[in-house]
């Protein structure tokens, strides 16, 4: 990297502007999954795995990963290939990576929802029992994207949630594979590995073939085709989020250091070209600071051209009118993550309605949540934390409900059912109920 300063082409706002609505819906704007080619291509790929199984999975593997296995086997990590992977790490990356682990399980344990149950007068139970799922799939793509903390965000919280077995999928083009991942899928717990990608992975998990096992939950980011196969699957298994580029909306006060706020929009617009960075003030001087320390400050990044395309294209810096202005627009927005650089963030808080991970104060930067702070960085995109919440150990159980009537309750509750029963002229329904009832 040189470190002549260059110009840092970010788009800028006022909620002042006569055409802010219009610019900011401009800039949020962002196309899902939906492209009939890829479509079209992944139905053949889920088709061919679906009723040819391993054969098909080694033709697709042979093809998009140049992979020349003849058996399921040679795509088949053993778990001593993980605790290997873990062993060969210097000290220091097994001491952190284990560090991160410890937090985000101690964390999600917190998770744990409990079963309970209740008792009516007439001695009738009524209850609700949390489950785990048997099996559940996670996805880890393969090359840059091959995140091993998002191994442990994915994996951690269906161990805690007492998931009997995790499989994980992840490709390795020309047969390379990432120590870091595997040894964060060694720390995470997770039972078998094959090295697959794409949508005939996620075809294997949904269906099962002779050597995959099928699952019931598929969870894990992936590209526009691993994307497109889980929503095709949805229905044959459960899936997480559908995950669109991350985001980071910051609130300053104006009192943060400016190169720290440079640096944290930074952080998120080097994941990839479409990553949102969008910082929001009352004070346009402060603004001013934080460009001139990103001006200065962007040369000496390793990813520079992809942060830089990731401001031009979808960063802000937007000037508000105050605190209240500034809530509005965090709760129009709802972003994956929120930043509270302000000296009394409690105050804000209770204004935030939609946001997935709340980063409170100054010190409290997006990268250690990414990482290590304990929450989970699976995060709902692109203005969903509307209606979604972060990945959880929720997300790995289901709920069944629980009905133990006494023979008093059942008389109670015949007299009720039979009513509506005939109501909806269903006889049957009536009469079972009726049988019940008690007579004096
Ligand atoms: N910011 C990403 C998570 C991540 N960052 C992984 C670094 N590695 C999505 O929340
Ligand atoms: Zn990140």
């Amino acid at each position: 990297p040189d470190n002549s300063a260059t110009d840092i082409r970010i788009n800028r706002f006022s909620t002042k502007d006569m055409d802010f609505d219009e610019r900011l819906n401009a800039l949020l704007e962002w196309e899902g999954v939906s492209d009939a080619t890829i479509q079209r291509r992944v139905d053949d790929i889920i088709e061919a795995v679906r009723t040819r199984g391993d054969e098909a999975l080694l033709e697709y593997t042979h093809r998009f990963d140049r992979l020349q296995a003849t058996t399921m086997q040679e795509l088949t990590l053993q778990p001593e290939v993980l605790r290997d992977a873990f062993e060969r790490l210097p000290e220091s990356q097994r001491e952190a990576l284990a560090a991160a682990a410890d937090r985000i399980r101690a964390y999600h344990e917190r998770q744990k929802p409990t079963s309970w149950q209740y008792t009516e007068d007439d001695g009738t139970v009524l209850g609700q029992r949390v489950t785990p799922l048997d099996r559940a799939g996670i996805y880890v793509p393969g090359g840059k994207a091959a995140y091993p903390s998002s191994v442990l965000m994915n994996a951690i919280p269906a161990h805690v949630a007492g998931v009997r077995e995790i499989v994980m999928v992840v490709p390795t083009p020309d047969g390379v594979c990432n120590d870091l991942v595997l040894a964060a899928a060694y720390l995470a717990g997770i039972d078998q590995v094959y090295t697959l990608g794409g949508a005939q992975a996620i075809a294997a998990l949904a269906y099962g073939t002779e050597t995959v096992p099928r699952v019931d939950k598929i969870v894990g980011p992936g590209n526009i085709y691993v994307a497109t196969a889980k929503k095709t699957v949805f229905g044959q298994v459960g899936i997480d989020m559908i995950a669109g580029p991350s985001e980071v909306l910051v609130v300053s006060d104006g009192g943060t250091e400016p190169d720290w706020l440079a640096m944290d929009l930074f952080s998120q617009a080097e994941h990839d070209e479409d990553a949102q960075a969008i910082l929001v003030s009352w004070d346009p001087d402060h603004l001013q600071a934080v460009e001139a320390s990103m001006k200065r400050l962007l040369p000496s990044m390793e990813r520079a051209s992809i942060i830089q395309e990731s401001l031009r294209s979808r960063g802000a810096l937007i000037t508000c009118r105050d605190r209240d202005d500034a809530l509005a627009l965090i709760n129009r927005i709802a972003p994956e993550h929120l930043e509270l650089s302000v000296a009394d963030p409690e105050s804000m808080l209770s204004g935030v309605r939609h946001a997935g991970a709340i980063f409170m104060g100054r010190h409290t930067a997006e990268v250690l949540g990414d990482y290590c702070a304990g929450p989970n960085h699976v995060l709902p995109t692109s203005g969903t934390a509307r209606f979604s919440s972060p990945l959880g150990v929720y997300d790995f159980q289901k709920r069944s409900s629980l009905i133990h009537c006494s023979p008093e309750g059942a008389s109670a509750l015949g007299k009720t059912a039979a009513e509506l029963a005939r109501g909806e002229s269903l006889t049957a329904h009536a009469r079972s109920a009726e049988y019940r009832i008690q007579r004096q």
